[in-house]
């Protein structure tokens, strides 16, 4: 029996508040509004931007569903919807793409206008698809995946390739292409380059992927868990080095490291102000480039010396590696089926979604990459 144009009861994990485990409870998806989707959510991935919310680090409004980097089938559309049909595999977008705004018209640009990444966790109308109890529930980043089934906006959702393996490609929806992409689309890493990639998780290991498809010649692994290393070294890293092996602040390691030069490319992949900075520090003084892919924390501020960018360094921030999504999320899973890039070493956990509290545990806890939540 079809279910389109209906309310549908499915299981959710809603985070009622900061700091606390989800729930998983019986929620009400509303159907789609006029450019909305409505998912059958098959899999999706922890991301530590997600934990960022958990911790309190990243400020949201609450209730709130949680989970961005997931692949599921088009269940059901609402009026004027023309890219995806039901039955469509795809991925969700946590950074829309509409096509239309300035930034999407924009050839360098990949945040569009229509973006509501940590602002308001409602859909473009002001209300929410997500009820409990009647009571509205928030989503997260245009997207919401730890649910059976979430409502996006059309710009927010891409066809992928029917015969992908949404329990890998789910990756695409953000920690790989974040990674790969800040290497290769932010950067525009240079075959021969020098590379350091702060923070070895999911993201960082796939900004050591990109570094190394881009031809770089040294790839610096640092992170502070020495776990995490074996598989630096197997996706590319050609050293790794752990910040609490030193008594000198670690962009002055890295500087020894490299004959008093610096890396060419640095890349914070953590969240942390701290190491933004010895991630900026550590590159050449004059031609370096540093990007920012960690998430910062919503209530911090920097302070550092202007000589550090003075004599030329180029400081830059990365959103979903660089891509423009719609576009680009479609290209990528059709390049992983042809095996230009590997998922599988990022993934080290499956679990069915009502684990996804211990999922959040090995991830805090250092244990996990990706933990790959089944529905
Ligand atoms: P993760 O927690 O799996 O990886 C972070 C790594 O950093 C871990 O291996 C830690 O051991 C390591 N680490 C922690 N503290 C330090 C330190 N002081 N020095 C060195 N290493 C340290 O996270 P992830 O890979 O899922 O995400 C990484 C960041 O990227 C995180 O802040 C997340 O929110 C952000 C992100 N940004 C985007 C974007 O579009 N910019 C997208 C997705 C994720
Ligand atoms: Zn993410
Ligand atoms: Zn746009």
């Amino acid at each position: 029996m079809s279910t389109a144009g209906k309310v549908i009861k499915c299981k959710a994990a809603v985070l009622w508040e900061p700091k606390k485990p989800f729930s998983i409870v019986e929620i009400e998806v509303a159907p789609p509004k006029a450019h909305e989707v409505r998912i059958k959510i098959l899999t999706s991935g922890i991301c530590r931007s997600d934990d960022h919310v958990v911790s309190g680090a990243l400020k949201t409004k609450f209730p709130i569903i949680l989970g961005h980097e997931a692949a599921g089938i088009v269940e059901s559309v609402g009026e004027g919807v023309t890219s995806v049909k039901p039955g469509d595999k795809v991925i969700p977008l946590f950074v829309p793409q509409c096509g239309v705004c300035s930034t999407c018209l924009h050839p360098k640009g990949n945040l569009c206008k229509k973006s509501d990444i940590f602002t308001t966790g409602l859909m473009a109308d002001g209300t929410s698809r997500f009820t409990y109890e009647g009571k509205p529930i928030h989503n997260f980043a245009n997207t919401s995946t730890f649910t059976e089934y979430t409502v996006v906006h059309e710009n927010s959702v891409a066809k992928i390739d029917p015969v992908a393996p949404p329990e890998k490609v789910c990756l695409i929806g953000c920690g790989f292409s974040t990674g790969y992409g800040a290497a290769i689309m932010s950067a525009k890493v240079e075959p021969g380059s020098t590379c350091a990639v702060f923070g070895l998780g999911g993201v960082g290991l796939s900004v050591v992927m990109g570094c190394k498809a881009a031809g770089a010649s040294r790839i610096i692994g640092v992170d502070i868990n020495k776990d995490k290393f074996p598989k630096a070294r197997e996706l590319g890293a050609t050293e790794c080095i752990n910040p609490l092996d030193f008594k000198k602040p670690i962009n002055e390691v890295l500087f020894d490291l490299t004959g008093g030069e610096g890396v060419d490319y640095s890349f914070e992949v953590i969240g942390r102000t701290d190491t933004m900075i010895a991630a900026l520090a550590s590159c050449h003084m004059n031609y370096g480039t540093s990007v920012m892919v960690g998430v910062p924390p919503s209530a911090a501020q920097l302070t550092f010396s202007p000589q550090l960018l003075f004599a030329g360094r180029t400081w830059k921030g990365s959103l979903f590696g660089g891509w423009k999504s719609k576009d680009s999320v479609p290209q990528l899973v059709s390049d992983f089926m042809v095996k230009k890039f590997t998922l599988d070493p990022l993934i080290t956990h499956t679990l069915p979604f009502d684990k996804i509290n211990e999922g959040f545990e090995l991830l805090r806890a250092g244990k996990s990459i990706r933990s790959v939540l089944l529905f």
